[in-house]
């Protein structure tokens, strides 16, 4: 049944009769019935991955395509005057993760049904999601995101499990989501809720009443990337999270003939970060009700569990306080006790106790309960061991190992970039679409100018294609015939938004004095803000400030446009990321992970201005000099500087006349015309006195690198070569790609 002839049998009336919401309602169903027909991941072993994000953007064109439905429902759209695009407005994005991690968790989900591997997703399902952000006065305001509706793609499922807190206890039911492999099988994301969560307890913006947990359990996600406020409704979140998932865990394994004994035979966890880390403690003392000893349940659970580390920011790894614990999740604490005492006895070394000074250490749980324990690039994983996990590493060197991080292509490439997919068809054919690898033959092109010019012209499109939804969606003007400069991830001091917020005052006070660039440029901004992160919220206050004052200066406009995006999430990204000609990627060498971002404007012919972080390393190495602007410190010096406390931000200040200009503009009379005083004044005094993240020693390296980078796009066929190195080397960075390592090393389905 084509897709028309099933809205017809649902609606009675053919598509072109039916309104955009009719449409998009029987698309979904149709996209839901076609999934339930296809085979389901199968085999004795499965791969739980739990995470409290998955942030899986829209579906629907993203089902089509990897159900082979896409181009024949475009055209039936066609026929009768819709298109795709337009029907899609009609679907919410839900806003199932903060960042990073949970976009990470959703590109892995597609790259394990395209593998063909059995493996499921386990997570919660906020009602309210992340936060919406909304900009007033030049600030960040934040207001619930609801997404979810009579015609989602969850499915209601009759799995109901009893979770039992502190003083009481909920009987959660379990949600499903269909996971298209790319031309390949189905697998689940099974999202878990209570039917008492109550939508009226929200008073305004993002606040509601914390007293009842049965009615916000999963109301919100917790608004938080890094900073942590320890909240004890996140402890509760979470043990809802792990509980329902073990339970699910050992029903399967039993449904398949398990003993229990023999449950890693059945089921492997992928822990993403700690935030699912009590699923070690609520395996075991589940298992013990089934019938193992303490000693049985602790070996049987040691051989499934595996854990990814996301980040080495000390603040951001969890440690929960005793006192917690005892009121949620009471029935853990013996055995989380059990778990430290062993180890304490074992070792006798304060540095790997998972029990200190009151808190429980949820990654140092998952090293020593666990089989593996992964970084996200190769940087972090070198950091993870020499530095901050060196004491762990020294136990187990076996158990550490890297997994650099990947992106799918079918959503990043496929789906937002269709006329770049089908310039690279044209050149190497299809086989790209499913082994990214063979990207590498575009390099075979790089000397043919005609072919250069083409891949400058797809990018003039989606520069064009961006213009036109900014102007729509958000009413801002950009000019496509400006360079577009683009920094997309969430607000946090160590990426480092405020040192690209200074370049923009330096090219201000250079357009101001005559020197005015070759082409205009457009710096675009996207991030949330965690609520309670008052410097990052700070940022975003300059940041907006800045736009406006450009904006309203005829000196400087026809240069210069400053863009904060308002409420970036994945479907902007979309649009945002296929237009991009310059990204930053600028964090203090050492703290990202890894980015996935950088990735992303890779593959889509992006070129990066970065530091030598995260990824970024990797994407070096394959590029090399000539294709990447690299700049600033290395991390041995940042990491050195740290250790040695020697860092005053001061100093650069007061030798650096252009940094202390910039820097001083942020207090300066012009700023508190459209700004508020206390928060431009806290930025102030913060980057003076403090900055933490290092941003002065790098500023005038990081000046002088986008100088070269604005002057080589000038030379049109030699940026369009860089392009081209580019997309050709993106292969490596295919989640599919790291899907097959974790298989390979870790998981063994
Ligand atoms: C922790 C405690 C309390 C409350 C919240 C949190 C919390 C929430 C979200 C801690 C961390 C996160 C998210 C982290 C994250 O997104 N990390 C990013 O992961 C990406 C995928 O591996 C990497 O590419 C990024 O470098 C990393 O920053």
């Amino acid at each position: 049944m084509t897709a028309n002839e099933y809205i017809k049998v649902r609606f009675g009336r053919h598509m072109d009769q039916c309104t955009n919401e009719e449409i998009y309602i029987g698309l979904l169903e149709y996209v839901k019935d076609q999934a339930k027909n296809k085979e389901i991941a199968g085999g004795k072993k499965k791969l739980y991955y739990i995470s409290a994000e998955f942030l899986i953007g829209k579906l629907l064109s993203n089902n089509l395509i990897n159900l082979g439905l896409y181009d024949e429902v475009k055209a039936e759209l066609e026929a009768c005057g819709k298109s795709l695009a337009e029907i899609e407005e009609i679907e919410v994005e839900p806003s199932l993760g903060n960042g990073g991690l949970g976009r990470l968790a959703a590109c892995f989900l597609d790259s394990i049904a395209t593998l063909g591997l059995n493996g499921d997703g386990v997570g919660l399902a906020y009602h309210m999601g992340l936060f919406k952000q909304v900009f007033k006065d030049n600030l960040q305001t934040e207001e619930p995101n609801p997404w979810m509706s009579d015609h989602s793609w969850m499915t209601k499922t009759e799995r109901t499990y009893r979770v039992d807190f502190g003083g009481f206890n909920v009987t959660s039911r379990m949600y499903d989501i269909d996971v298209t492999g790319y031309d390949s099988v189905t697998t689940k994301l099974h999202l878990f809720d209570v039917d008492t969560v109550d939508e009226s307890i929200i008073t305004d913006g993002i606040n509601f009443d914390k007293s009842e947990f049965t009615k916000n359990l999963t109301l919100f996600l917790y608004p938080d990337d890094s900073d942590d406020n320890g909240r004890l409704l996140r402890v509760y979140q979470q043990y809802f999270m792990v509980s329902n998932a073990a339970q699910l865990i050992l029903d399967e394994a039993v449904e398949k003939g398990s003993n229990l004994h023999d449950l890693a035979d059945y089921a492997v966890i992928q822990i993403n970060d700690t935030h699912p880390s009590m699923v070690i403690p609520e395996l075991i003392r589940l298992l013990q009700i089934r019938g193992l000893t303490m000693d049985e349940a602790i070996d049987v659970v040691s051989k499934c569990c595996a854990y990814t580390n996301h980040t080495i920011l000390a603040e951001a790894l969890e440690k929960w306080p005793i006192h917690f614990m005892m009121k949620a999740v009471p029935q853990l604490m013996p055995i989380i006790r059990e778990l430290h005492n062993r180890i304490h006895i074992k070792y006798n070394n304060p540095e790997v106790d998972i029990i200190k000074d009151g808190l429980v250490h949820m990654a140092h749980m998952d090293i020593h309960y666990g089989i593996s324990i992964n970084g996200v690039a190769a940087l972090h994983t070198e950091i993870l061991k020499d530095t901050e996990l060196n004491a762990f590493y020294k136990l187990y060197p076996e158990k550490f190992n890297n997994k650099t991080n990947g992106i799918t292509f079918r959503r990043w490439l496929l789906y937002s970039n269709p006329e770049l997919s089908k310039l690279i068809e044209e050149l190497i054919g299809p086989g790209f679409k499913k082994d990214a690898t063979e990207l590498k033959k575009l390099e075979q092109y790089m000397n043919d100018d005609a072919v250069v010019q083409r891949f400058l012209d797809v990018k003039n499109t989606r520069k064009t294609v961006l213009k036109n939804y900014l102007a729509k969606t958000q009413g801002i003007n950009i000019d496509d015939n400006s360079v577009y400069d683009i920094q997309i991830k969430r607000l946090h001091e160590y990426k480092r938004q405020q040192m690209n917020a200074l370049y923009v005052i330096n090219k201000y006070f250079e357009i101001k004095e005559g020197k005015k660039p070759a082409r205009p440029i457009t710096v675009i901004f996207g991030a949330k803000a965690a609520p309670a992160y008052v410097i990052a919220k700070d940022i975003i206050h300059l940041i907006l400030c800045l736009s406006e004052i450009i904006d309203n200066d005829p000196e400087v406009s026809p240069y210069l446009k400053v863009v904060m995006v308002e409420n970036y999430n994945v479907t902007l990204a979309e649009k945002l990321i296929p237009a991009c000609d310059i990204h930053e990627q600028i964090s203090l060498a050492s703290k990202e992970a890894s980015g996935t971002s950088n990735m992303k404007f890779m593959l889509n012919g992006a070129v990066a201005i970065g530091t030598m972080d995260g990824a970024n390393v990797e994407m070096h190495e394959f590029v090399g000099d000539d294709n990447i602007f690299i700049f600033g410190e290395d991390s041995d010096t940042v990491i050195k500087r740290y250790a040695d406390g020697s860092y005053c931000s001061r100093d650069y200040y007061e030798k650096d006349a252009n940094l202390k200009k910039c820097v001083d503009f942020i207090v300066s009379d012009k700023l508190m015309e459209v700004g508020k005083k206390e928060n431009l004044e806290r930025l102030y005094n913060e980057l003076l006195n403090k900055d933490w993240f290092m941003t002065f020693p790098d500023f005038k390296d990081y000046c002088e690198t986008k100088e070269k980078a604005y002057s080589a796009y000038e030379n049109r066929t030699e940026w369009g070569r860089k392009m081209i190195k580019n997309i050709a080397n993106a292969g490596f960075f295919s989640s599919d790609r790291t899907i097959a390592q974790y298989n390979q090393d870790i998981w063994h389905l």
